[in-house]
């Protein structure tokens, strides 16, 4: 019986079925105990095997039955999906606010003829349910004590009034909106009501700078712009306004003017009569959304039309505007959120990522609102007023399922135990890490110590651009191994190729890809699909290509490397720098690494490591000697650093991603040519690390 080569590789876990006892050599697999593997979703390999040679087999017949289970005002046609990758003949045009914005060659549409509505199906559908009273966010603000909270109905109450202030302002279909807020539950509802009236919203994460903000503006023209005046995180106040104020006036020169911008207040950051204020433009939240009704009809849209543009980083250029539409993503959140944190109507879900990012789209709003589930919404920073709040928060709320990032983790790993241990955390039942692979070290403290070694890991592998996760465990249904995001989700085919493009089989490294279409994938890049087509589909015909590095092991286990943009090559070996990092970090005097290649006379380029120690360690060249040790060890001696560079912080964006750029920089000594600083949470490491660049 033919079995397409997706399904192949993961034919092995036959072989790994629960509650076997594991061969001696298979010390690295951590076992889901039988308790939690009973009452899972999914509770045996045998189990995702099936559905997923379904998923993969039968794509159509797949989708449709989950797509079914949502509302449409009417059904998809008999094509459930489409692409045209190879052929590029398909021009089709998508309309934005009724301005053609782009002709497609590669193609792609799911549940095309489809009619329905996202915000719908999050709200409506849930509360006539019978979930109207159930709390749909619980929000925690950063000072403690500080705290509210959402029925479902009451959201849709709020989501339903700013809405019609949307449409009243002249937002109609298709129209962009700009949202700049922190994580105030005004952002989510502000999300949804655009979702309800089908326009586009476009959250920018409020950590961005002006310039950042207006190059956004003027790239998709909002109608409108809703912030608020400024908000605390930690005992720092930021001035959202201001930063708008700046980003409206720069596009005003650049051609693009904004009539309207909507401020929330947030007294605790601002009062009224200290905000700067532009009469006519400016607005406040509060005086004018209670006074509009709390019911809004709903704008039926085509399952193809966009639902949000997130910008993100390419390596190079200007940020790219990736567009999702509304049917694919809508089934594709709800199915991977259902699955992957193994989802129960009882759950208190967590997830600590901010709405400006891909992960607070798809696993803050949407994936968790289609299922009805009640959702911690935290305003303030992971560690104020000191490193055990995650743990107050998670004790107060009884959150079941905790979802972070690993640079979270390796922080709260650097500030001790205790600021864990002292807190009860036996309500948390699902941990999930997203953003950048975790190093083992980092998985087994989590493990151990957060979840008392008993509550599963999902290492969620996927991107802004996937729209969902794409290789994750599902808890309960095979081991896991500390460091891996093990196998694909339902419906996708990851495959790992070489420099030529082919496909490589078993046990291999080489540049992950994915063949086929899954759901949730994005339509394009917003007013540049040849760019879409160029960075994504061009570089390997046929594939979707991740721009990530990927090993797959002899038990057919995923381990992302990173990007391949970041992969050193050392006299021919190709090391992935996220492996030479988890090497360091596995030292127990190393907090964190990042890896860089410079150039180097002999070997073609050297591996440069920049090392953060544990607080209080000294450096020392004993030390230095001992990490290079550990790395030799651990992966062999062509990965062992050439130069190890002490680091009392390093260079991240606000979303925690090292920016690897300026360390490049640093690391051959191009002082004057590090390029932009200001998007660095703290632009003052870099001094830091050049002053230290000598010891
Ligand atoms: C969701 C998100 C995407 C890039 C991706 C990869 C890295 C994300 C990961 C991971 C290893 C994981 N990445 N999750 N690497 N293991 N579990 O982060 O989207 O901001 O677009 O970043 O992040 O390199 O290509 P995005």
């Amino acid at each position: 019986k033919h079995v397409s080569s997706g399904a192949g590789h993961v034919s092995h876990l036959n072989a790994v079925t629960l509650g076997e006892s594991v061969a001696a050599e298979e010390v690295d697999f951590v076992i889901p105990s039988k308790d939690f593997a009973a009452q899972a979703n999914i509770q045996s390999s045998e189990q995702y095997l099936e559905m997923y040679k379904r998923s993969i087999e039968d794509p159509a017949g797949f989708w449709s039955d989950i797509a079914s289970e949502f509302y449409w005002k009417q059904r998809w046609g008999d094509k459930v999906w489409d692409e045209n990758i190879d052929i590029r003949k398909g021009k089709i045009k998508i309309e934005l606010g009724g301005h053609v914005f782009c002709f497609f060659d590669h193609l792609l549409q799911w549940f095309n003829g489809g009619i329905t509505n996202i915000s719908y199906n999050c709200l409506d559908r849930n509360i006539e349910a019978g979930l109207g009273d159930k709390i749909a966010i619980y929000w925690e603000g950063n000072e403690p004590g500080l705290d509210d909270s959402l029925t479902y109905s009451q959201l849709r109450d709020q989501v339903c009034q700013v809405a019609n202030y949307l449409k009243d302002n002249g937002v109609k279909k298709g129209d962009a909106v700009i949202i700049y807020l922190p994580m105030l539950m005004e952002l989510p509802i502000t999300m949804l009501a655009c979702a309800r009236i089908g326009a586009i919203h476009s959250v920018v994460f409020a950590g961005f700078s002006a310039e950042s903000l207006s190059q956004r503006i003027i790239d998709c023209k909002p109608k409108v712009i809703i912030t608020c005046n400024a908000v605390k995180r930690g005992s720092k106040a930021i001035y959202l306004k201001d930063i708008v104020d700046a980003a409206i006036n720069d596009s005003a020169q650049n051609g693009v003017s904004i009539d309207v911008s909507l401020v929330y207040e947030n007294p605790v950051a601002l009062k009224r009569v200290d905000t700067k204020w532009k009469e006519g433009r400016d607005i406040w939240w509060q005086d004018v959304i209670p006074r509009y009704p709390t019911t809004c009809p709903v704008e039926w849209v085509d399952a193809e039309d966009p639902l949000f543009l997130l910008y993100t980083s390419g390596s190079t250029g200007k940020p790219k505007g990736v567009v999702h539409t509304t049917g694919g993503y809508m089934v594709y959140t709800a199915t991977t959120f259902k699955y992957a944190f193994d989802y129960k109507p009882s759950d208190i879900y967590w997830c600590t990522a901010d709405c400006g990012w891909i992960t607070g789209h798809s696993y803050v709003t949407y994936g968790p609102m289609l299922n009805g589930a009640s959702v911690l919404v935290y305003e303030g920073a992971p560690n104020y007023p000191h490193a055990g709040r995650c743990w107050d928060i998670v004790d107060k709320y009884k959150v079941t399922t905790f979802y972070t990032a690993p640079t979270l983790v390796r922080s709260l790993m650097r500030d001790g135990d205790e600021y864990v241990t002292r807190s009860s955390r036996k309500s948390l039942r699902v941990l999930a890490s997203v953003g950048e692979p975790i190093n083992p070290s980092a998985w087994r403290w989590f493990y151990n110590v957060v979840g008392y070694s008993r509550c599963p890991i999902s290492d969620t592998w996927w991107q802004t651009e996937t729209g969902g996760f794409m290789i994750t465990p599902l808890p309960g249904a095979w081991p896991q191994k500390p460091g891996s995001a093990t196998f694909p989700f339902f419906g996708v085919q990851p495959v790992i190729v070489d420099e030529k493009g082919a496909e490589l089989e078993g046990e291999c490294s080489g540049y992950l890809c994915v063949k086929n279409s899954w759901p949730g994938a994005f339509r394009t890049l917003y007013g540049d699909h040849e760019r879409y087509e160029t960075t994504y589909f061009k570089p390997f015909a046929g594939y979707y290509f991740t721009g990530d590095g990927c090993r797959r092991d002899k038990d057919g286990y995923h381990w992302l490397t990173g990007r391949v943009d970041d992969v050193i090559n050392v006299s021919g070996h190709r090391i992935g720098t996220a492996e030479v990092e988890s090497a360091l970090v596995s030292h127990p005097k190393c907090a964190e690494a990042a890896v860089v290649g410079v150039e180097h006379e002999v070997k073609g380029q050297g591996i440069y490591a920049f090392v953060t120690l544990v607080d209080g360690v000294p450096y020392s060249e004993e030390l230095r000697k001992d990490l290079i040790v550990t790395v030799r060890k651990q992966i062999g001696a062509f990965a062992a650093p050439d130069k190890i560079h002490w680091a009392p912080g390093l260079p991240k964006t606000r979303s925690g991603k090292i920016m690897r750029r300026i360390l490049r920089k640093v690391a051959s000594r191009q002082f004057d040519e590090l390029g932009d600083t200001s998007t660095l949470a703290d632009p003052n490491v870099v001094n830091q690390l050049i002053e230290l660049s000598d010891s």
